[in-house]
């Protein structure tokens, strides 16, 4: 009687410390790792952003071995459309990684708003400066301390105008007109004091809101423009390079500083390389022959759109390109926002920028 007590207890010392193991290690077979790690994209995968995003996780697998693996899921899909959740959930753990607009990101890191201030950075050379410099410090720093690990800068690039009503060249042009805007405050504010009637919607109903033409207009990069085929709804657009919108790719924090060395360096370069070509995917055409050869040489890549202002206009859309002085008279009217939000963004990160632009 004794020994069959035993004996029962005996698959019990097996049984509860396996069961426990698997409560507390939620990896796969192979080991130390999840099966797939899920990263949220706000488009779609024919976008540059999107292909940015594949890069991404075809080259982690490929530096990490196969032993990581990233499932891209692209229309904010993990999210239901609410894009502006994104670094919310990642810095939550319910997501793992996400490569993500600085605009969506803003929610959680009021310093992204940077970006969005209306005709401050105007050309790639700075953007890239305050990437490199203090700014892109700063921002990475404050990333860290709401428990999300950004690895590397991606681009959206820097956003236009479209419309079908008429050319936008002055401020007074856009009086009245309702523009889609993304679900970020900034956005609101800017086109307030532009005199239009902007009204904010997530990106996967902005698309329904162009084709049953609810808007008059909207504000993407190329780099958008092109994959939704902004000339079937639109036949204005305005270049005004009015703010930039960087990506960056993220990783949760807590779960990245789990990982052994070799791991965050694979993940980390990885980030680097795919942020890289995707830069270049959203440049290629806009910077004179930089990132076409960047693309080429580099990546063995042929861009399919040589020049994307000129494809814009032979599918019909009237291109307007703003003068500096154009630009002066909106950047003029959007002081108020400034004012507003400077001391969001904090002060002293905006007079970084100022300095790192002007090195
Ligand atoms: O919602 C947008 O306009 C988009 C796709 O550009 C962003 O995610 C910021």
């Amino acid at each position: 009687m004794n020994i069959n007590i035993f004996k029962h207890h005996q698959h019990i010392f097996i049984l509860v410390p396996l069961i426990l193991t698997l409560i507390v290690c939620p990896y796969s077979k192979a080991g130390k790792f999840k099966k797939e790690y899920k990263m949220q994209v706000t488009v779609g995968p024919n976008f540059y952003w999107g292909r940015g995003a594949a890069k991404f996780a075809e080259l982690v697998n490929k530096k990490t071995l196969g032993q990581i693996k990233i499932k891209p899921y692209y229309g904010s899909s993990l999210l239901q459309g609410a894009q502006l959740k994104s670094a919310q959930l990642v810095a939550k753990g319910v997501i793992d990684c996400a490569f993500e607009s600085t605009i969506n990101i803003s929610s959680v890191i009021p310093e992204c708003n940077l970006f969005s201030l209306p005709f401050f950075i105007n050309t790639y050379e700075n953007l890239d400066k305050l990437e490199q410099g203090q700014t892109g410090r700063v921002i990475f720093n404050a990333m860290k301390q709401k428990r999300l690990m950004p690895l590397a800068w991606g681009e959206n690039g820097f956003r236009q105008i479209t419309n079908d009503k008429k050319s936008i060249m002055r401020p007074k042009d856009l009086k009245g007109l309702k523009i889609r805007v993304v679900g970020s405050p900034i956005f609101i504010d800017i086109f307030r004091e532009l005199g239009a009637d902007p009204v904010n919607m997530n990106w996967g109903d902005a698309i329904t809101a162009f084709q049953q033409d609810v808007v008059d207009g909207q504000e993407n990069p190329p780099g958008v423009l092109l994959p939704v085929q902004i000339w079937q709804y639109h036949n204005q657009v305005t270049f005004w390079n009015y703010l930039a919108d960087p990506l960056i790719f993220y990783w949760n924090k807590k779960q990245w500083n789990a990982f052994p060395k070799d791991i965050k360096q694979a993940i980390s370069q990885a980030a680097i390389e795919a942020g890289r070509f995707e830069k270049a995917l959203c440049r290629a055409g806009m910077d004179g022959a930089v990132s076409t050869t960047i693309l080429k040489e580099e990546f063995n890549y042929k861009t399919d759109i040589a020049d994307p202002i000129k494809f814009l206009n032979k599918k019909g859309m009237k291109i307007t390109i703003l003068s500096d002085e154009q630009q002066a008279s909106f950047k003029a009217a959007t002081q108020p926002v400034y004012k507003k939000w400077i001391p969001k963004i904090g002060k002293n990160l905006v007079k970084e920028a100022k300095k790192d632009m002007k090195d």
